[in-house]
């Protein structure tokens, strides 16, 4: 099945691009906008949004068509496939299962400071209508903040007797993302901790894909919730406790 995208009829792959160019607000900027629309493949690109964001910057939306089509079936995608159970199934299955507290250790780490996502997962008070990890019976949460070194968020796995590791990541410039995420798993590794915990990435650009690819056991992007984190937590060390 191939795919195209559409704004107007259907399969007329219509599209639109936003960026910033590094030029004040000018008819010239504004048709600078247009020729890299042109050059980026769009067809007919008219630029529907010009605005001034300071002194020497502007931001561009443009509107065009391209004739890229791609066949659905040679997409292959791994994704975390579960239903999300709620927090009463999620705590009920600590209880059936486990005869101590569940310890889940969240952090942004390295030199992000973003601390919204991993307080949206773990905070008391939660997000959109979810509560968080520390309001969980059965679960110990402790949630670090930002800019947690990888060094300090070992040592607190070690000293918390962590069974779950949670890693936030929000910037991605120059790929700071990857090498810290990898930066983490080596150290891990060299503590020989890896494999008896379950490590979790999470933010905004972060994939199940990628996360695995890094070494971790799941990543979870926008849109997803403390309960969806759980789920995926608590029923893999219950099957870790099979094996
Ligand atoms: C608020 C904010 C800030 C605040 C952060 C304050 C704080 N206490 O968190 C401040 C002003 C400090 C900031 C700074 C910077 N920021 Co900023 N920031 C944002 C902003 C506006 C919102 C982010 C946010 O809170 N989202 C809401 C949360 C709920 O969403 P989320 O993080 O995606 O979390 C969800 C999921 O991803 C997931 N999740 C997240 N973490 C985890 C962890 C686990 C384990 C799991 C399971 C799930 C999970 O669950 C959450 C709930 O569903 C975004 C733009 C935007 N609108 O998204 C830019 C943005 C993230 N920032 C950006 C940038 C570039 C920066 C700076 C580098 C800017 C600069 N040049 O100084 C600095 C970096 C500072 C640093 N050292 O990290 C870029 C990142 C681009 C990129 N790809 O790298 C963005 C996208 C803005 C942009 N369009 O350019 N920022």
């Amino acid at each position: 099945m191939k795919i195209k995208p559409y704004g107007d009829t259907f399969n007329d792959g219509k599209v639109q691009v936003s960026f910033t160019l590094p030029l004040s607000k000018s008819a010239k900027a504004t048709a600078a906008a247009k020729e890299i629309a042109k050059e980026m493949g769009l067809i007919d690109p008219s630029v529907v949004h010009a605005e001034s964001i300071g002194n020497d910057f502007s931001f561009y939306i443009v509107y065009g068509s391209v004739k890229t089509a791609i066949e659905l079936d040679k997409i292959q995608v791994d994704e975390i496939t579960q239903e999300r159970l709620s927090r009463e199934e999620i705590e009920q299955l600590i209880k059936t299962n486990f005869d101590k507290n569940i310890v889940f250790i969240g952090a942004s780490t390295g030199t992000d400071a973003h601390t919204v996502g991993i307080d949206a997962i773990m905070n008391m008070k939660g997000f959109a209508g979810h509560y968080g990890l520390e309001r969980y019976e059965g679960i110990t949460a402790y949630n670090l903040g930002s800019q947690v070194l990888n060094e300090d968020f070992v040592k607190y796995a070690i000293e918390k007797q962590a069974d779950v590791l949670l890693v936030s990541q929000t910037v991605t410039q120059k790929e700071v993302h990857l090498k810290n995420m990898v930066e983490l798993v080596e150290l891990l590794e060299a503590e020989g901790l890896r494999d008896r915990i379950i490590l979790i990435a999470g933010g905004a650009r972060i994939t199940h894909e990628i996360a695995k690819e890094l070494g971790y056991d799941a990543g979870f992007g926008p849109g997803s919730f403390a309960e969806d984190v759980a789920t995926f937590a608590i029923k893999e060390l219950i099957e870790r406790k099979k094996r």
